[in-house]
């Protein structure tokens, strides 16, 4: 069935160069003198399609047929990023393309250029995803990503005037060359209605939802590879359609307009992304987009399992492990147990059983106002019979409290999965956490807090059922694909291997102070600079000089995570300078890109604030040449691969116990940024593992941050009690960055002063003097290379393949399947 020299499966550059020559008349379709990049790009992305669809055809024989566990990831983010560049990469075929493209007359990057990159996510829930798909497949384990399909991905981000200006993100106009539609993979999703109470033929009480509508989810499968190895697993995303019948009915009755006007209702299901970082005031469509998602999902696995001749619905978590990521599919809990229940008439006491080991839970945050509640009103109206299953898990589950804690009235309230504060409301974290046999934080700190705080009295009820399971992120695409200058330099000094085994960067520590190694080093380092000022100056006009220190700040745009943090101390030092003509300081390029939620006003006013410091400080010949400031518009998966590896310095600077786990920090750590960071997230196991020696620490603890605002927090002392801090944030609020408009970025220092929820006022003084231990530090250039090499070669800990051997070992018994090349 398969010949080495094949165009659709051979991986040399001849039948690659066949490949897509082949496409190019068959799928392109477009006479040889209109051919552009972009046809190439589709056409080699086809080529390379066809080739790991021939490792998923053998993948999945194998896993079906050996009868091993399948891991579904259920997610209703996956930011998968740019394709072909890491799926050349797994198949081991970079050259092997760029020859092929060659003898066209194509070049490999600017064809690779032409990719429009899925943004199917807000930030770290969905990047994490991704990272964690790349690994299930490179360790060889059957998994299957489970989400949705959206028209319109995260917004593109453009920067007017220094303002975030919001644009669709129309991803798929130009088609979409990894994906294949399964038209017969479709189910049919309910809504609305009322739920049946009724006999059946065996006299036994039962009950059925009479949906009001109904949806179809449609499956659209993009293959993905493992690195070097034949495993090739499959992202499923559902998109809505209507159901025909329900448009036959209408046309049945004339009215060929009401039937196509179901078509575009349906259709609005999957057609947007909603911001994960804004509080969402009871959006019923985002209600149902993660009920659309987690229903046909459900639905396919059952499917899956009932083709599996002899296999009952009650081997189900012998055979597929649901990890839930974050409460988002959360639904699944009830609309499972509906399935085993309603439908496929298992008691319930044998379809909890079934549920709870089935499912596992990812909680990936502790503000308060980001954890998922639904008004009830509103929930019982979209999904009645749902409600109805989730007041009978309610009633059995304080039942369990009640005996466990007897006479704890409070508890059983805080523990409730229906919220009583506020109008009603159903917890989904509540509901997760009760359906999950396993639960877990996404970093050390995090997960202790979860234990303690926002799920104690989980953890006091069911303590064996927690643990920790610290995020990565894929080396692949993080160092391979983004640095391949370092990806070289690492081959030839510790071999190959690092790849898959990341542990094995700490064969270069031997090499941290070798002269020569060094050098090799910073060439690296300063040629990834050279081309994120290329970047940047095309973007934005700016000029960076890339022997400066690059010190760069990059995530989504939100108070906690304080960027306004980082622009108090670039005003310092414009101050500083300004104040003294004879100041001098080491130059510093600040780099910062990130998106704000569209309605979040302060995350705005802080990208106007940047942008605004910004034109002042490039622009003023008294300070520009110590200081530069960027902002790199649309913040993305593409330019990310830029950035990271271009960074000295990864600002880490959230307030402690608010960032659940970060990963951009891991991303800097491994391509040698060393960080400034708080005791949050995952920057401390970051700092252990580097060690503190190799780490700029400054900042509150969770606990003294805990302690400050009990209390009684005034951030006007710190203020009053700082000359420095005072005329900095008078300079932000007099104009001076504004060409004189005092009321623009009135609201932010407004903020700090009278409020300052994240105590940003209270760390100023610790981020000043951690700074200038970095600037220290940087002086010493050979000093400061040594640290930056022990970064990487300690990140080893903060691979997604370490991650995902700990959920498969610990969470859901999942083994290696190897499939055979
Ligand atoms: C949601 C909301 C909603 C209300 C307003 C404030 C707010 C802030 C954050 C969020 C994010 C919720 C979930 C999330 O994206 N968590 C991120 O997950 C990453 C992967 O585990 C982790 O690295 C980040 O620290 C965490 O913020």
């Amino acid at each position: 069935e398969q010949t080495r020299s094949h165009s659709r499966t051979g991986m040399d550059p001849d039948s690659i160069r066949r490949g897509i020559v082949d496409h190019l008349r068959y799928s392109i379709g477009r006479p040889a003198a209109t051919l552009r990049p972009e046809h190439y790009y589709r056409a080699l992305a086809l080529a390379v399609r066809d080739r790991m669809q021939d490792n998923r055809v053998a993948s999945t024989r194998t896993s079906l047929e050996l009868g091993h566990k399948v891991v579904c990831y259920f997610s209703a983010e996956f930011l998968m990023g740019p394709q072909l560049g890491v799926n050349l990469l797994d198949l081991g075929i970079e050259a092997a393309a760029a020859t092929a493209l060659a003898e066209l007359g194509q070049d490999l990057d600017e064809v690779l250029a032409c990719e429009e990159e899925p943004g199917l996510g807000n930030g770290g829930l969905g990047r994490l995803a991704a990272c964690y798909l790349d690994s299930l497949a490179t360790l060889e384990r059957p998994a299957i990503g489970y989400g949705i399909r959206y028209e319109y991905g995260i917004f593109d981000q453009e920067i007017r005037d220094g303002w975030q200006v919001e644009k669709t993100d129309n991803w798929l106009v130009a088609g979409n060359p990894w994906e294949i539609a399964k038209p017969d993979v479709s189910y049919r999703v309910g809504w609305r209605g009322y739920s049946e109470h009724y006999r059946d033929a065996g006299d036994v009480d039962r009950v059925r939802w009479v949906p009001g509508r109904v949806l179809r989810g449609v499956a659209y499968d993009t293959p993905v590879q493992g690195y070097d190895v034949r495993t090739c697993n499959v992202l499923t995303l559902w998109s809505a359609h209507a159901v025909d019948s329900f448009a036959l009915a209408a046309f049945n009755t004339g009215d060929y307009y009401k039937a196509v006007e179901d078509e575009v209702n349906s259709e609005t299901v999957t057609k947007v992304l909603y911001p994960n970082d804004e509080p969402e005031a009871g959006k019923r469509l985002r209600l149902l987009q993660q009920y659309f998602f987690v229903s046909c999902s459900l639905q396919h696995i059952l499917h899956i399992l009932d083709d599996l001749a002899g296999t009952s619905v009650r081997a189900l978590p012998e055979r597929f492990a649901v990890q839930l990521n974050d409460t988002h599919p959360s639904i699944a809990v009830a609309e499972l147990m509906r399935l085993l229940v309603d439908e496929r008439r298992l008691d319930w006491d044998e379809a909890w059983a079934i549920t709870v080991a089935t499912f596992g839970y990812t909680n990936h945050t502790l503000l308060p106002e980001a954890l998922e509640t639904w008004p009830l009103a509103m929930f019982d109206e979209s999904l009645p019979r749902h409600l109805e299953i989730i007041y009978e898990i309610n009633r059995r589950f304080l039942d369990e409290v009640r005996a466990a804690f007897p006479g704890d009235e409070a508890r059983l309230r805080r523990m409730s999965l229906i919220g009583e504060e506020g109008g009603k409301t159903v917890r989904m974290a509540h509901l997760a956490t009760v359906g999950s046999h396993a639960i877990n934080g996404v970093a050390a700190l995090h997960t202790e807090l979860l234990e303690h705080s926002v799920l104690a009295d989980f953890y006091q009820l069911w303590p064996e059922r927690f643990g920790n399971k610290t995020n990565g992120v894929t080396p692949r695409r993080f160092l391979a694909r983004a640095n391949p200058g370092l990806r070289e330099l690492l081959d030839a000094t510790i071999g190959p291997g690092w790849l898959t085994d990341l542990d094995r960067l700490r064969e270069l520590e031997p090499f941290a102070d070798d002269p020569t190694f060094q050098r090799q080093w910073r060439e690296v380092k300063r040629g990834n600079k050279a081309r994120l000022a290329r970047y940047v100056h095309e973007h934005t006009g700016i000029e960076l000089n890339p022997d400066w220190l690059f010190d760069i700040q990059v995530k989504r745009i939100h108070e906690y995570k304080r960027q306004h943090l980082n622009v108090l101390h670039i005003v310092t030092l414009y101050h500083r300078l300004k104040q003294d003509p004879d100041a001098t300081i080491a130059p510093r390029a600040f780099v910062f890109g990130g998106k704000a939620a569209p309605g979040y006003f302060l995350a705005k006013r802080i990208i106007k604030l940047i942008n605004a410091v910004g034109e002042r400080v490039n622009n003023d010949p008294d300070v520009n040449r110590f200081l530069r400031v960027a902002f790199v518009p649309n913040f993305n998966v593409q330019n990310a691969e830029l950035i990271y590896p271009a960074a000295d310095l990864s600002e880490q600077i959230s307030t402690a116990g608010k960032e659940a786990s970060g990963t951009g920090n891991m991303k800097f750590m491994m391509n040698g940024a060393l960080t400034i960071g708080t005791l949050d997230g995952a920057n401390v196991e970051i700092r252990d593992e580097a060690g503190p020696e190799n780490f700029f620490l400054f900042g509150r603890t969770a606990d003294e941050v805990e302690q400050i605002k009990r209390d009684g927090y005034r951030p006007a002392d710190y203020v009053d009690g700082n000359p420095e801090l005072a005329a900095v944030l008078g300079l932000i609020g007099d104009g001076t960055f504004t060409h004189g408009d005092t009321e623009v970025l009135r609201p932010v220092v407004d903020n700090l002063y009278r409020d300052d929820p994240f105590l940003v006022l209270a760390d100023y003084a610790a981020y000043l003097e951690a700074q200038e231990r970095v600037s220290a530090a940087w002086a010493d250039s050979a000093g400061w290379t040594r640290m930056s090499i022990y970064n990487s070669a300690r990140s080893g800990k903060f691979s997604s393949d370490r991650a995902i051997a700990e959920y498969c070992d610990d969470i859901w018994d999942v083994g290696p399947v190897p499939v055979p090349k």
